[in-house]
């Protein structure tokens, strides 16, 4: 299973140990062939060479986009010479056979990494190259694979020994299959996130225009804009937008970096929570959640911006890098709140120029104007696998605290009912499991998005710190147990307000009891998931 080398064909792109090899291969009167800068390197170092040109028959041509793309190349590797009718062919072809084909691919990994532009990274993509490369290796058991300037010494040593043996060749044939997919991998990789959302993006949303919440669902969205990607670099993504529609979909940018899909997202959030409010509100919101919420209630100076700075209080660490929304024209005052807080977009009714020229000192920071007449959605829909759901959205109905029923402690001060109102208001932005603390009209802890309501609790109590005592606290939903309400009287909350209807109500209500707690039962849920 030895196989003398008699013929070789090398062309490669990584020069680096080529001489050597061409030397020993020279001296042992292997006769070599290979490509353009190859042969040029081989030749100029004295050693003879065959141009594979004058092999085909056939000029190197198209800027060397075909070089040995050719049967006279092709049938020269894949012969299998154990095989009578193989060898018969090829001497009525006038092909001779190579043994050896060494060859390494036009850099494309390393012409990415180097930051050309996509014409120069689109050049360097191989394909004569690992045609080469595949066929001598399926042919393993007549011809030699080396990818890399690793195995020339094996390839010189082979020469000594009279030629490679079978294992050496399944060995070199094993690697070359292996990096001709690691090749690949990164041409399509490269592929997928360069070209990919442009060129694969045919996706049509099916959008609800339907005016009333009716099983009839029209599909009308017209793609407006292909992001740059999703929620993650390697989703493509699009934003459609409903015509005539007047959300965030239309609002209009000023300043700033273009906007991503969690953009939009989370700015949807933060106008949802900040128009569930008559007076001056602001909410911030990461991640969909708010991590303050506020209105400006009584106090000095411009009502927005102590509504911000409000907010902003109830969470600094998490509003970093938040997304917030207005729900009155931004003023001066208001901007010079935010922009010293790094913030990925504010989205209001409108700036006050002066709000403008404050907050366009952050090049990124997006500004966004909502469109005139700003309303929400009367139906909301979600994806499922197969399907949509459509609903009703949630609030804004004004609710009215007269319908509440007092369980526990005594009845509320009117500035306790003010807060415990803002709070019901409020938590409804959360995802659930929601609890938001309140105090003053701000949120002083929030818990969100936990699987159970306890550690809701815990997470509000613990947010809102030294604060939660002497505040009010608002559940999205029943207390199924008394654990959970039981944190939040343990933290010196001076008041709840939930829907009710849990089984254990009887529970919760002593618990509330027992601390001296005021709590109302609303009648009504605010899931939102
Ligand atoms: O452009 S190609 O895809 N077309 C070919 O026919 C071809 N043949 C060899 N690239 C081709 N090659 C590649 O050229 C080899 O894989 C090697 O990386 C390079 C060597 O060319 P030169 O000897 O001119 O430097």
């Amino acid at each position: 299973d030895v196989v003398p080398i008699r013929r070789a064909l090398i062309s490669v792109s990584d020069k680096t140990g080529l001489l050597e090899l061409a030397e020993a291969l020279s001296a042992s009167g292997v006769e070599i062939v290979s490509t353009g800068s190859t042969a040029s390197t081989i030749a100029g170092a004295g050693y003879a060479v065959t141009e594979v040109s004058s092999v085909t028959g056939f000029p190197e041509s198209l800027d060397g986009r075909v070089k040995t793309l050719h049967p006279s190349v092709h049938a020269g590797i894949l012969a299998d010479l154990r095989l009578e009718h193989h060898e018969q062919q090829l001497a009525e072809l006038g092909v001779s056979p190579f043994q050896l084909v060494v060859v390494n691919l036009y850099p494309f990994q390393q012409t990415v990494a180097s930051g050309a532009d996509a014409g120069t990274i689109i050049e360097n993509i191989d394909i004569g190259g690992p045609a080469m490369v595949r066929a001598a290796a399926k042919n393993h058991p007549n011809v030699a694979i080396a990818v890399s300037p690793s195995s020339y010494p094996q390839i010189v040593k082979a020469l000594t020994l009279g030629g490679t043996t079978l294992a050496q060749r399944q060995r070199l044939a094993l690697e070359a299959f292996t990096h001709t997919a690691e090749y690949d991998t990164a041409v399509s990789g490269w592929m997928r996130t360069h070209l990919g959302p442009r060129a694969e993006w045919t996706g049509a949303i099916p959008v609800v225009t339907s005016p009333d919440f009716t099983p009839r669902l029209t599909v009308e969205a017209e793609l407006d804009d292909v992001l740059r990607y999703g929620e993650n670099s390697h989703q493509a993504a699009a934003l459609y937008r409903v015509p005539g529609g007047a959300g965030i979909a239309q609002a209009t940018q000023l300043h700033g970096k273009e906007m991503s899909f969690n953009n939009y997202v989370d700015a949807d959030a933060a106008v949802r929570a900040a128009y569930d409010f008559d007076e001056p509100a602001v909410a911030i919101i990461k991640h969909a959640n708010p991590c303050g919420i506020a209105v400006a209630g009584p106090g000095e100076g411009d009502a927005l911006a102590r509504a911000h700075r409000k907010a902003h209080e109830c969470d600094p660490v998490s509003a970093f890098g938040g997304v917030i929304a207005a729900n009155r024209v931004v003023t001066r005052a208001t901007a010079e709140s935010i922009v010293d807080i790094f913030t990925e977009v504010v989205v209001a009714p409108g700036f006050e120029p002066e709000a403008v020229a404050v907050l366009q000192a952050k090049k990124n920071l997006r500004l966004l104007v909502l469109p005139a007449g700003f309303r929400r959605e009367k139906v909301e829909l979600k994806q499922i696998s197969g399907g949509l759901l459509a609903q009703q959205p949630d609030g804004y109905e004004r609710l009215d605290v007269a319908d509440w029923n007092l369980v526990a402690g005594d009845p509320s001060t009117p500035e306790q009912l003010a807060d415990l109102e803002f709070a019901w208001r409020a938590v409804r932005s959360v995802k659930s499991n929601g609890i938001l603390l309140a105090k003053d009209g701000a949120s002083v802890g929030v818990g969100m998005g936990q699987v159970n309501r306890v550690d809701s609790c815990h997470l509000a109590v613990s947010r809102a710190g030294e604060r939660a005592a002497g505040s009010v606290a608002a559940s999205d939903a029943f207390f199924p147990f008394a654990d959970g309400p039981q944190v939040l009287l343990d933290a010196g909350i001076t008041a709840i307000v939930q829907p009710g209807g849990s089984v254990r109500d009887e529970e919760v209500i002593a618990a509330a009891r027992a601390a001296g707690v005021t709590m109302y039962f609303t009648g009504e849920r605010h899931f939102f998931h």
